[in-house]
């Protein structure tokens, strides 16, 4: 044994000093009470809110999903009008994706992952907190609108013409629109914080190789999410000017084409099937081993296999639009590619399947509902490759059996997993362990009545009945499948309000759970029952895979502070911050504790999503300013504080930074990994321009004029002058020539704002209107997004300025102007695109 396993330090040895250390400690990490509560920013407390409100949509929409059994129980019902049923099918969809399989990921993620890293909290607490709420408030408008009779009724993929012209429910587009926009924005927030949570924040010496699985995945997941939901937001935006301000980009009649809705939507939706199945897979991959008391067989091979399935799902998405006339050649390719993702999927189905058979497994209940999710998801899969194939798709296309074959995915590649998961990690949660009587019965409920609500829909679906269908006429032998599936339904409903009981029935009497109480090997498992609000009482240094299994007395050694951060000297929450690569200490980061700001700050972002889906302009632009307002105090009284000493021990004999700054940093990381979304969601706009210029013989057509190059050039070479003022500013900075500092970093936030002012110019001199054809509009969509974003980066540089001016960045501490004069870069990036596309494009066609 190293001596690592012994890390001791003699002081450690006195009680009194321990107790006081822990004392500190319990005081920086404190839980507020009372109502004061629902300030709280940590991890435990926002996963844990999370999942709840996650929950909470699911069982919401499955009643919806009961309410459509219902009326489909017997041919020719009348118990949803057919208007209601368009938005019962549309919500249940809508709020199962995005209220329940992504958020649940994040929100489990949010909750155990630093806890599998040892780390005390995530590197954003505020962050997570804003996304949570945002969450809340867009998650409640969205599906409250069924109450109002106002829920979008086109489906969960929202296709245009239905969506632009149908009027029947005259908001329902834009509320799923708006709401899911700034929801889905919620979510890369949170996907940002996970990556550099599994990046920068990880215990001294878990090199990226000795990672758990789980935040393997969580890397993976995060990343898609990253790539997947920007272009589906910058669709929203279409499609949104579309409907408030009528820009014809679905409009056929005015050179739109609702096809690039399909793309744009599909572009994420189907990364989106592997954002949700993957967290599935995550906890089977920390399940398995457990249960099979022995290390994951192929743990390099599941990496590879993950990473894998996440590039080949951006390749899928026109296996979506077989039906929609697409040339051969590109079916056939889409067609190979799906199918071909079969293989990293059984790669790691394997992977699991050898683990089992190499170690002596416990049938305990996690591993009777991973199973359980194996046995389903098998099914789904091959049914999967059945629609893969195009012939046959256009036989299955909108039918029943396209609906068996996703609830047989979903639900066994995600929410059968998830209860396992659930049975897991509860006791790591709360404490108390659930019952394994009720989790075995309602194990066996769930899968008897899943399969009786969904085997039958192939039957119906191959027998031709279409999905979205409120009702149907008897004597197509569709009304016994169609019996047997409403009440195979209420079965598997049962089943859900079962393992719901037994997660919120009063456990006092029971008492906590034994420590470690599945004889695990990974971290997550060092808690204490019930588990303090500082998670570990000190970070230990990681030499294996399955620290519990092979560094014996870790968990003493842990216990008694004989690692990292063993007290809380200052009353600072403090964290440690690891190398990218190896996990080498390089800082001892300071995070925030309790706040409403974060919260306060949600709504009013809210609102202005929300004023917006009633056409309120004036109201969403104050709210959006408030809001701004807002997060800018936040950020201000945040990350913008000086810590009060350069650096610190924090045990063990090593000293470390309490500051960092550029790509040491994790702020850094977090605009650099947003940047990336942004640029993404841009990428759409792009897509958009090229794909239009695809579909027409002349692009910029006849008559419509191009923007021409003066006024661009002019835009785009003072944003030029901005971003060499701002990066000057920061070199200035360093140089401790703070005057001239200022001077270059204010003439920044002057030069933005004519820069992007210029390029507005463009189109507005060459008189484009936007509402004529598809081509002014696209070319003023991305104008603008470029205006805007030089408009943020004027108001990132007057933050700096002022923050220069009181004294809160200085040479030294310099994180802010770093992260500005990054996101500068990117501003640049997206200025030089959008001139090439908009201004030099039409020149060379
Ligand atoms: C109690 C459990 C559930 C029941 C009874 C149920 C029932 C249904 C039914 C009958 C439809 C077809 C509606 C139609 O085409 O007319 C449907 C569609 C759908 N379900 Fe479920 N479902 C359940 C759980 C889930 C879960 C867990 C998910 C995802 C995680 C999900 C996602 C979807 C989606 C995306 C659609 C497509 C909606 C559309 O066509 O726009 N469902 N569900
Ligand atoms: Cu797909």
């Amino acid at each position: 044994m190293g001596a690592e396993d012994a890390p001791a330090g003699a002081a450690q040895d006195d009680v009194a000093l321990r107790e006081a250390q822990a004392e500190r400690l319990l005081r920086a990490w404190k839980t507020p009470t009372g109502w004061r509560y629902w300030s709280a920013v940590n991890n435990s407390e926002i996963g844990l809110w999370y999942m709840a409100a996650s929950f909470l949509f699911m069982l919401f929409a499955g009643v919806l999903g009961l309410m459509m059994r219902v009326q489909l129980a017997t041919p020719g019902a009348d118990f949803l009008s057919a208007e209601l049923y368009n938005q019962v099918f549309t919500l249940h969809g809508t709020m199962m994706m995005f209220l329940f399989a992504v958020p649940l990921f994040e929100a489990f993620s949010i909750a155990i992952l630093p806890q599998i890293l040892c780390s005390r909290d995530l590197p954003f607490p505020r962050l997570s907190a804003y996304g949570f709420w945002s969450f809340v408030i867009g998650g409640v408008f969205v599906s409250g609108s069924i109450f109002f009779g106002a829920a979008p009724a086109g489906g969960w993929f929202m296709y245009p013409p239905l969506t632009t012209q149908y009027a029947a429910s005259e908001y329902g587009p834009d509320i799923w629109l708006l709401g899911l926009s700034f929801i889905e924005i919620a979510s890369i927030a949170a996907a940002v914080e996970l990556i550099v949570g599994v990046l920068k924040c990880r215990p001294p010496g878990m090199r990226l190789n000795l990672m758990p699985l789980y935040s393997w995945y969580v890397l993976v997941v995060a990343g898609m999410i990253l790539f997947a939901f920007p272009p589906l937001i910058a669709g929203d935006l279409l499609l949104e000017m579309e409907r408030a301000f009528d820009w014809p980009f679905f409009d056929a009649t005015r050179g739109g084409d609702p096809l690039l809705w399909q793309h744009l939507f599909w572009i994420f939706g189907h990364p989106e099937v592997y954002i949700i199945f993957l967290p599935a897979v995550a906890l089977v991959a920390m399940i398995v081993p457990t249960f099979a008391q022995r290390p994951i067989v192929g743990y390099s091979w599941i990496v590879l296999a993950a990473v894998g399935t996440g590039f080949l799902s951006f390749g899928l998405w026109v296996h979506h639009m077989y039906t929609t006339g697409l040339p051969g050649i590109s079916l056939g390719f889409f067609s190979a590619a799906s199918t071909a993702v079969a293989i990293p999927t059984g790669v790691q189905i394997f992977a699991f399947i050898a683990t089992m058979l190499a170690g002596r497994v416990i049938l305990a209940v996690p591993m009777l509902y991973v199973g359980g999710a194996l046995a389903i998801f098998v099914m789904g899969g091959l049914t999967g490759v059945m629609v893969a194939l195009a012939p046959f798709d256009w036989q299955a296309h909108d039918t029943y059996f396209v609906v068996a074959h996703f609830h047989y995915t979903l639900i066994g590649g995600m929410l059968f997993p998830v209860i396992g998961g659930i049975y897991y990690y509860y006791p790591s949660i709360s404490g108390r362990k659930l019952s394994d009587t009720l989790g075995r019965n309602a194990f066996w409920i769930l899968f008897v009545g899943f399969n009786l609500t969904y085997f039958p829909m192939h039957i119906a679906g191959l027998d031709g009945m279409p999905r979205r269908v409120f009702t149907y006429p008897s004597g197509l032998g569709w009304e016994w499948p169609n019996a047997i599936a409403t009440v195979g339904a209420f079965v598997f409903a049962f089943g859900i309000l079962i393992v719901v009981w037994d997660v919120i029935r009063p456990k006092k009497r029971q008492g906590w759970s034994a420590r470690n109480p599945w004889n695990a090997g990974t971290l997550e498992w060092l808690a204490e029952m019930p588990g303090k609000p500082w998670g570990v009482r000190s970070v230990p240094l990681i030499r294996s895979r399955y620290p519990l299994w092979d560094q014996p007395d870790l968990m003493r050694n842990v216990d008694e502070g004989r690692y990292y951060l063993p007290d809380a000297q200052e009353g600072k929450r403090e964290t440690m911050v690891t190398s990218v690569l190896d996990g080498d200490p390089v800082q001892c980061l300071r995070v925030p504790g309790p706040t409403f700001k974060t919260m306060i700050a949600a709504a009013f972002t809210g609102g202005s999503f929300i004023f917006a889906t009633f056409h309120w302009y004036i109201a969403a632009v104050v709210s959006g300013a408030l809001a701004v307002a807002m997060i800018l105090n936040w950020l201000w009284t945040g990350t913008a504080v000086i810590p009060e000493r350069p650096r610190k021990d924090v045990g063990l004999g090593l000293v470390l930074p309490t500051y960092g700054s550029g790509p040491a940093s994790v702020g850094w990381w977090a605009m650099f990994i947003t940047m990336i979304g942004d640029l993404t969601a841009f990428g759409g706009l792009v897509f958009g321009y090229f794909f239009f210029w695809t579909i027409h013989p002349d692009f910029p057509p006849e008559g419509q004029g191009a923007p021409g190059l003066g006024w661009l050039t002019l835009g785009l070479a003072s944003l030029a002058a901005g971003w060499a003022a701002t990066l000057g500013g920061r070199l200035l900075n360093a140089r401790g020539a703070i005057r001239a500092m200022r001077l270059a970093t204010g003439a920044g936030a002057a030069l933005a704002l004519a820069g992007g002012a210029g390029l507005l110019a463009g189109p507005w001199a060459a008189g484009l209107d936007p509402t004529l054809h598809s081509y002014p509009a696209t070319v003023w969509v991305v104008v603008m997004w470029v205006a805007i974003h030089a408009a943020v980066g004027a108001l990132m540089n007057l933050y700096c300025l002022a923050g220069s001016v009181a004294g809160r960045l200085t040479p030294e501490y310099d994180i802010d102007i770093w992260n500005v004069a990054l996101y500068w870069h990117f501003l640049m990036v997206t200025a030089v695109i959008a001139y090439a596309v908009v201004g030099l494009f039409p020149l060379a066609t």
